[in-house]
């Protein structure tokens, strides 16, 4: 036979780079390249693309479910899992269950078409993902302002005219909620065709020297800064929103007299920007004739992280960009009906038991996790089931998790590691390899900055008796619900659900009819590929069963476009998006005014820690778990803590000694980097290290071990809206170790 080429996404970042991959006879992947004729990454790959062949064939991943540390058949794994649910259930009813989804998650096909039915069945009010770790201010902002708190709108990268990017490094992570492969080429182009780009960040990052200029900021204080921008455009008179979006705005005057206390001087000492700086950007932005204001992971993780989530916008509104080829737009994917209308948005439908945080988005911060793993009494969490996730390392005071996790009756982890969280775990279940696994993007192509769809199927096929991650995940919601009958009624229940309500809704492309009809025109493939060839066929490029017969199948666009399909540049569609009460854009939320008071009291009375830390992402890291991969853990990715040379010196630190830092909640020892990237007063680490732990099962990690960053973050300081936790801006103390 000898070598052969398939091709399928990357699964690994937000930039959905299309690969080209060699397998050999035996199925191994042996090379790794990028796709030259994806439409949307033309070929473009990092180096952890380029190696996704180590990670698909690492040794050390699970091949068989191990139960209480031996390795065990399939049935016998589910049926553990089972009387582990059950008996808890039995003994501490359902909320004693809890559930953490991790970031992988969001890469698959499998997590966002089963992982809410686990969640379900078991009927639990505690769910935490990584999304407090991350981006829910995001939604929040998003859904108090647009209706909906998936409606994000990103940056037009190919059209825009000037960038104003905050607490984003795109050129270590790829870009996040923004998907564009190639993001620095991206950028490159925008400077190119006479473009700016404006980067906001603590450090000089590799973006920030890629543009044309770069503003360093104190951390945490972007709320500040934005706030500035804001009052100068009603100061100086520049708001262009009453032309762009005239009759579709609400609390414009709120919005303004709410800006007329944070005039550039008074900012200016907190932020570290000058006053004259800050009204040269604002003029800038609103002068340019199409920009976009896009902030990311670092305006999320830290006290202000709504507040900035939602001011970035204000200011695509303010500026007339919002919904506008060039500015901010909002991604229309193919899979997700237009004519679906939600609920207005609404966080506290219930709240977390031990310090009363509301639930947003259906879950509960995991900054409080630990609080319902430790503190007895009626609703304690006993059970634990984490699917692609490793709380044990991401979440803000991990090392009180990691040592919470010890006191739980069962737990079980869906998860191809045995790592620092699984091994907590009484039941490990790994899904199959990414060769092995079939892949869409459902939770990116929907923050994409084109309209893209492509579909890979599994390139290696599934070894008999082995279940794949959808149907790990389907079985799991049928033991969950207490039922365990065949997980293929799960999606025979969801196809139903979804096609009887499509024939009744006004506006459905399916209006009026016959669902058993509906159902049989959907034979091909498995019943993961029936619901997204469902879900296509009802969205916006989709056939509509027929009724446009040129439009879009998961047959079509399997077999049409193995390579993926470009939909096109973003659309204005602010009209299918929005759904507050109102009918409009809410510009400014009551809820959000009154967290501006905590901006107030920061001003007059500021908090002055002589040192903060804050993150930093590399290259060829993600998060915690590409670190068992040999050649991503080489050169320059290291577990360093990054601080000013001044501050060095004045602690009498030089490259490479051991630096103590303390925070309230432990000390770690790391290994100094001094370099004028960075701010003074700042030191920066990556999260996602400390892979010494005893019980774990990966081995080039371990010879790498690094020092959990997450043993100093504080998990009682969070973003009081959307719960979410503060990674940046954490005051430490600093002390030579040696
Ligand atoms: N290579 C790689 N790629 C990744 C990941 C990875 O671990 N490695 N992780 C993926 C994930 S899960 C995510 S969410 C995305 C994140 O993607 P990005 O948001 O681009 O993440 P970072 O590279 O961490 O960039 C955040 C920047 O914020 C800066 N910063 C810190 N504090 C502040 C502050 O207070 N204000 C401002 N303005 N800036 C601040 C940091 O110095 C840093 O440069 O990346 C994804 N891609
Ligand atoms: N200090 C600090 N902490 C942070 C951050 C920071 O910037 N600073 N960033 C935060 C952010 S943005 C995020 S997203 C979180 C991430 O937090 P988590 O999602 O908890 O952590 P990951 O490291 O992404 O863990 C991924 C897990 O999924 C497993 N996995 C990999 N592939 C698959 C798969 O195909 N299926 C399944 N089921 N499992 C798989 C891996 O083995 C690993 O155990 O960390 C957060 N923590
Ligand atoms: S940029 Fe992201 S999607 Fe593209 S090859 Fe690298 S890890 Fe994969
Ligand atoms: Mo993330």
């Amino acid at each position: 036979m000898g070598d052969r080429t398939a091709f399928r996404t990357c699964p690994l970042c937000e930039a959905l780079c299309g690969l080209e991959l060699t397998l050999d006879d035996a199925g191994a992947v042996t090379r790794v390249r990028g796709d030259e004729k994806d439409p949307f990454s033309k070929g473009f790959i990092c180096p952890k693309g380029a190696t996704l062949g180590s990670l698909d064939g690492d040794p050390d991943r699970l091949a068989e479910p191990l139960v209480k540390g031996a390795t065990a058949g399939w049935e016998e794994a589910f049926d553990a899992v089972k009387r582990g649910l059950a008996d808890v259930i039995a003994r501490h009813g359902r909320d004693a269950v809890a559930v953490y989804i991790g970031n992988p998650t969001a890469h698959s096909i499998a997590g966002p078409l089963y992982a809410g039915a686990i969640v379900k069945a078991l009927g639990t009010r505690n769910l935490f993902t990584a999304s407090t770790a991350d981006q829910m201010p995001k939604h929040v902002a998003c859904g108090h302002m647009f209706g909906d708190p998936l409606a994000i709108p990103v940056p037009d990268l190919d059209r825009t005219g000037h960038l104003l990017m905050l607490g984003a490094n795109p050129l270590e992570s790829n870009g996040s909620l923004a998907s564009a492969p190639d993001f620095p080429g991206r950028l490159k182009a925008i400077r190119a065709r006479g473009g700016k780009v404006t980067v906001v960040d603590p450090r000089r990052t590799r973006t920030a020297a890629l543009a044309d200029e770069h503003l360093f900021i104190r951390p945490g204080t972007d709320a500040f800064f934005l706030m500035a921008l804001v009052h100068t455009l009603f100061a100086e008179d520049l708001v262009a929103s009453a032309e762009h979006l005239a009759g579709r705005v609400n609390g414009l005057d709120d919005l303004r007299a709410l800006a007329v206390d944070f005039a550039p001087e008074r900012v200016a000492t907190l932020t570290g920007i000058p006053a004259g700086t800050i009204r040269r950007t604002a003029r800038e932005l609103a002068a340019a004739e199409r920009a976009a204001v896009y902030g990311r992971i670092g305006t999320c993780t830290q006290a202000y992280g709504t507040l900035n989530s939602w001011l970035v916008d204000v200011l695509n509104v303010l500026t007339g960009n919002l919904d506008r080829p060039g500015g901010a737009m909002f991604p229309r994917p193919a899979h997700a009906p237009v004519y679906r209308r939600k609920k207005p948005f609404t966080t506290g439908r219930w709240r977390s038991r031990v310090r009363g945080l509301p639930e947003v988005n259906g879950e509960l911060p995991v900054a409080t996790l630990a609080d319902e793993l430790e503190t007895e009494g009626e609703g304690q969490v006993k059970a634990l089931i984490t699917i692609g996730g490793n709380p044990a390392l991401s979440a803000p005071n991990a090392a009180r998790l990691d040592r919470a996790l010890d006191g739980l009756e069962f737990m079980v982890s869906i998860d191809p590691y045995l790592n620092e969280t699984t091994r907590h775990a009484d039941v490990i279940m790994p899904p199959p390899r990414p060769a092995q696994t079939p892949h869409y993007d459902i939770a990116l192509t929907g923050l994409a900055v084109r309209d893209y769809a492509r579909y890979s199927p599994p390139v290696v096929p599934l070894p008999d008796g082995r279940p794949s991650e959808a149907a790990l995940l389907a079985r799991l919601a049928m033991i969950a619900s207490g039922a365990d009958g065949d997980p293929a009624a799960l999606d025979e229940m969801i196809i139903k659900s979804t096609l009887a309500k499509a024939v009744t809704v006004e506006g459905s492309p399916v209006h009026g009819r016959e669902p058993d009809e509906l159902r049989k025109m959907l034979d091909h493939g498995t019943l993961t590929e029936q619901r997204l060839d469902m879900m296509l066929r009802l969205g916006p490029y989709g056939d509509g069963f027929g009724a446009d017969p040129a439009g879009l199948t998961l047959t079509r666009l399997r077999t049409g476009h193995p390579h993926g399909l470009d939909l096109g540049a973003l659309k204005p569609r602010l009209d299918e998006v929005l759904c507050t009460t109102s009918g409009r854009v809410e510009l400014c939320p009551s809820t959000f005014a009154a967290d501006v008071d905590r901006l107030h009291s920061a001003l007059r009375d500021p908090e002055t820690s002589e040192t903060v830390l804050i993150g930093r992402r590399h290259l060829r890291s993600n998060n915690s778990w590409l670190h068992n991969v040999p050649e991503l853990v080489r050169g320059s990715n290291t577990c360093t803590l990054q601080l000013n040379p001044a501050d060095a010196d004045r602690l009498g630190i030089a490259a490479g000694d051991p630096v103590r830092v303390t925070s309230r909640t432990g000390t770690i020892e790391a290994v100094a980097e001094p370099t004028d990237t960075i701010m003074a007063g700042v030191v920066s680490l990556p999260h996602g290290w400390g892979h010494d732990r005893p019980g774990t099962r990966t081995g080039t990690a371990s010879r790498h071990a690094g020092v959990n960053v997450n043993a100093v973050t504080d998990e009682r300081e969070i973003d009081p809206l959307s719960g979410n936790a503060v990674f940046n801006g954490v005051p430490v103390t600093l002390e030579a170790a040696r």
